[in-house]
C-alpha cells in the first residue's frame, strides 16, 4: 500500500497545526484502506497548500480561495468516482472563496473540504481573516481583530451540508477526518489551529482554548442525512469524460522516450489547433499527449504558445522547462519562447526563415512556415516536423486534421511541397 503522505519531514513551520492535519488525514485515509491514488486532493493558495508536493494522492493546485470551486468542478465531473475529493483550504481561502463552498454544501456534492483555520493569512505575514476571532492581534489588527467572524460551520450546514464538525487542531484529529470522508455527499471539518510563526507571536499571553472559547464558536458535529449530488436532483448524471470523443488507436509512432516540444507563434495563426492535431494524431498513434497553451487575455494579438509533451509512456507532469523541440513560427513567438531556446543545449530548432536565428546550442532547421499565408504556419509547421522525422506519422495527421475539418487545397500542397 502506497502511503499518503511520501514523507515524515513536512514543508511547515515547527508546530505549525497545518502538520496535525496532514498526519490525521494521512492516518484516517489509510484506516479506510484506502491507496493513495484513490485521493484526489485538492489544494489552495496558502502555506497549508504547499503539502502537496508531500502527497502520494492525485494533486491539483487552485487560485487562491478557488480550491472548493475545483473540487465541486471534479465531483460534478465523475458522479461515480471511485476517488474520494478533498479539498484543503485556509480560513483566508474560504473567506475569499466562501460562495463556492457553500454551493458546493448546498447541492451536497460528494467531497470534503478542510478548514485550515489559524486565525490568519499565514503565508503572506499574518493578516486579519474572515474567521480571525474578535480581538485576537494580527498584523492588520494590532489593537486585536474588532470584528465578528463568520460561522462556516453553521453557515455549511445551513446551506445542506450532510456532515459539518469544528474540531481545535490538537492530539489526534483522524477520528473526526474519517468520519468526514466516509460520508455520501457535502462534508467539512473546520479545524481551529495555531500558526506559531505569527498567530503565537502576535498573541504571546494567549491560551490557545482561551482564543477558540472567545471565538464564540461551538466544537461540535453537525450531521444530517440527505442524499448526494446528483441523487440529490432526483436524476442520474453521466460522467462528463464519457462524452468525449474516443480517439482510434489506428496508426503507429516511433517514438520510445517522452519528448516535449514548444510550438511558438502569433495569435490567429492556429497555433494551439495545430498544437491540438498533432496530440490527437499522436494519441491515434498509441503515443500519450499532453497539450497546454499560453497567450495573453487579450487572445486576438500576441504571442500564442502550445506546450506539448508525447511519450510512449503515462505522463505524470505536463510542464516543460527546456524543450527537447521548438518550433518558432513567428517573431512574437520567437520573442515569448526565446531565453528557453537560448537554453537549449541539445535538440532541434525549426524556425521560419523570415526570423533572426537566437543563440542555441540546438541544431537549427529552417524552412518558409509564413509561406503564401500566415494563417496556415502552425499547422505548415507541424507537418514539416512530422515528415522530418516520422515521430508521428503523416497520415495520422492528415486524417485528424480532416476529421477537424481543418484540411483545405493549398495546406494539402504545402504539405505535399514538404
Ligand atoms: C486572489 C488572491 N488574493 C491574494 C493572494 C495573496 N495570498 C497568497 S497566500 C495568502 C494567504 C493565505 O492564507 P490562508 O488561506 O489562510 O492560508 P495559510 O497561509 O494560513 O495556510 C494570500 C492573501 C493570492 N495569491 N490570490
Ligand atoms: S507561517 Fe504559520 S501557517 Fe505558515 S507554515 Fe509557518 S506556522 Fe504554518
Amino acid at each position: 500500500m502506497t502511503h499518503i503522505l511520501n514523507s515524515d519531514m513536512l514543508p511547515f513551520c515547527k508546530g505549525c497545526g497545518h502538520s496535525l492535519i496532514a498526519k490525521s488525514t494521512e492516518k484516517a485515509l489509510e484506516n479506510m484502506k484506502l491507496e493513495a491514488l484513490q485521493v484526489i486532493s485538492v489544494t489552495d493558495i496558502g502555506c497549508h497548500g504547499i503539502i502537496d508536493k508531500s502527497l502520494n494522492t492525485h494533486t491539483v493546485h487552485g487560485l487562491h480561495g478557488r480550491s472548493a470551486a475545483l473540487g465541486a468542478g471534479i465531483a460534478l465531473g465523475i458522479p461515480e468516482k471511485a476517488q474520494k475529493i478533498i479539498v484543503f483550504i485556509g480560513d483566508g481561502g474560504a473567506t475569499i472563496g466562501l460562495q463556492h463552498i457553500m454551493e458546493a454544501a448546498r447541492l451536497n456534492l460528494d467531497m470534503t473540504v478542510i478548514i485550515h483555520n489559524n486565525f490568519l493569512y499565514g503565508m503572506t505575514g499574518g493578516q486579519t481573516s474572515g474567521l480571525t476571532p474578535t480581538g485576537f492581534v494580527t498584523t492588520t489588527s494590532a489593537e486585536g481583530n474588532p470584528w465578528n467572524s463568520y460561522d462556516l460551520c453553521s453557515m455549511a450546514y445551513d446551506a445542506g451540508a450532510s456532515y459539518v464538525a469544528r474540531v481545535t487542531g490538537m492530539g489526534d484529529i483522524s477520528e473526526t477526518l474519517e468520519k468526514a470522508f466516509r460520508v455520501q455527499g457535502f462534508s467539512m471539518v473546520e479545524v481551529m489551529e495555531i500558526c506559531p510563526s505569527y498567530g503565537l507571536k502576535l498573541n504571546p499571553k494567549r491560551k490557545f482554548s482561551d482564543i477558540v472559547a472567545s471565538s464564540g464558536k461551538e466544537l461540535k458535529e453537525w450531521v444530517r442525512q440527505r442524499p448526494p449530488f446528483p441523487s440529490s436532483q432526483g436524476k442520474k448524471v453521466d460522467n462528463l469524460f464519457d462524452s468525449l470523443p474516443k480517439i482510434p488507436k489506428d496508426f503507429q509512432s516511433t517514438l520510445d522516450k517522452p519528448l516535449s516540444i514548444i510550438l511558438s507563434g502569433s495569435a490567429g495563426e492556429g497555433v494551439q489547433l495545430a498544437a491540438g492535431i498533432i496530440s490527437k494524431a499522436a494519441i491515434r498513434s498509441r503515443l500519450f499527449a499532453t497539450q497546454k497553451g499560453s497567450y495573453p487575455v487579450t487572445v486576438g494579438v500576441g504571442f500564442s504558445t502550445a506546450e506539448i509533451n508525447l511519450s510512449p509512456e503515462e505522463i505524470y507532469f505536463h510542464g516543460i522547462g527546456v524543450p527537447d523541440i521548438a518550433i518558432i513560427t513567428s517573431q512574437d513567438g520567437l520573442e515569448h519562447s526565446k531565453k528557453r531556446v537560448e537554453a537549449m543545449k541539445q535538440g532541434t530548432l525549426y524556425i521560419d526563415s523570415s526570423l533572426p536565428i537566437p543563440s542555441t546550442k540546438a541544431n537549427i532547421v529552417q524552412y518558409n512556415f509564413r509561406e503564401s499565408n500566415p494563417r496556415d504556419a502552425s499547422l505548415l509547421s507541424i507537418f514539416y516536423f512530422a515528415k522530418k522525422t516520422n515521430i508521428v506519422p503523416v497520415d495520422a495527421l492528415i486524417v485528424t486534421l480532416e476529421e477537424e475539418g481543418k484540411s483545405s487545397k493549398s495546406l494539402l500542397e504545402k504539405i505535399e511541397k514538404i
